[in-house]
């Protein structure tokens, strides 16, 4: 008896919890609303389902307790009672799995206006690349990655020279244009994720994976490696500022192209061996 009051109470305090708690879904910032829409379909289908499991055995407790000269019937099987518990738990994941299709559908159809950006994560920071003005990324090579060449770009592609190199660990995007991201990984798994976005993708070595969004708010908006990459996965974490779309370029263009760190790099290597012939 003291076990089925015990019971009511966890429902009734799981219900009061659920409707009155702080901890709810960071404020959306971007176009991902229907995401928040197939977890809160979730959260209700298991919610009723546990309070009607919960409250099931506690009335199960209460009805059937020890009563003297009272013996249980014995009824191992019962058909119709199967019928009805398989048909409800069909609905009820059906119910929770269809919306996702249909949103995971979206997810992965890139709208033709995306602009790209490509996230170069590595054990354990970010780095962006902007396609620059032709608006192709240069093709790449992860054997050709080295000091000099952190985003293994190939030199004698054309496409890749113009290409912007944002080093720090902050991206700017402006708001309501839709962005491709390109993500690649140098090292190990790692996971881009934007909690305000709702979109995360993991990063895998040896493959290029993506994932499309629109900023809708203007702020800073922390990004996580949500993949255990190593002792410093805590602290791989990055900053996407959304800026207006006037404030964007003049941003980018603090950065240099490839060509221009290559020609640095070049340079300081003529350099060098002219010191050295110097000696
Ligand atoms: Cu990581």
């Amino acid at each position: 008896m003291a076990v089925a009051i015990v019971f009511a109470l966890l429902v009734v305090g799981s219900v009061v919890f659920s409707l009155v708690s702080p901890w709810w879904f960071t404020p959306l910032a971007s176009n991902w609303g229907t995401i928040d829409t197939t977890l809160i379909i979730t959260f209700v289908i298991t919610g009723v389902v546990f309070c009607a499991l919960i409250l099931f055995m506690a009335l199960a407790l209460f009805r059937f307790r020890h009563r003297e000269g009272v013996r249980a019937a014995y009824e191992p099987e019962s058909g119709k009672l199967e019928l009805w518990l398989t048909g409800l738990t069909s609905v009820g994941i059906a119910a929770m799995l269809a919306p996702g299709l249909v949103v995971w559908k979206d997810y992965v159809t890139v709208p033709a206006d995306a602009a790209m950006v490509e996230v170069l994560g590595q054990q354990w920071g970010w780095t962006f690349r902007f396609p620059g003005a032709d608006g192709v990324l240069g093709s790449v090579d992860a054997l050709r990655i080295d000091a000099d060449n952190p985003f293994g770009l190939n030199p004698d592609d054309p496409h890749g020279q113009d290409d912007v190199l944002v080093d720090g660990g902050e991206v700017r995007l402006p708001v309501d244009k839709p962005v491709k991201l390109l993500l690649r990984s140098v090292d190990v798994l790692h996971d881009f994720y934007v909690p305000h976005f709702r979109a995360k993708m993991d990063l895998v070595p040896g493959m290029v994976t993506y994932f499309w969004f629109t900023p809708t708010v203007t702020g800073t908006f922390e990004i996580l490696c949500a993949e255990l990459c190593g002792v410093g996965h805590s602290a791989m974490r990055g900053t996407v500022v959304v800026v207006e779309p006037d404030a964007h370029q003049p941003w980018l263009s603090e950065f240099p192209t490839f060509a221009q760190v290559a020609g640095g790099t070049a340079l300081a290597r003529a350099n060098g061996q002219e010191n050295q012939s110097e000696r």
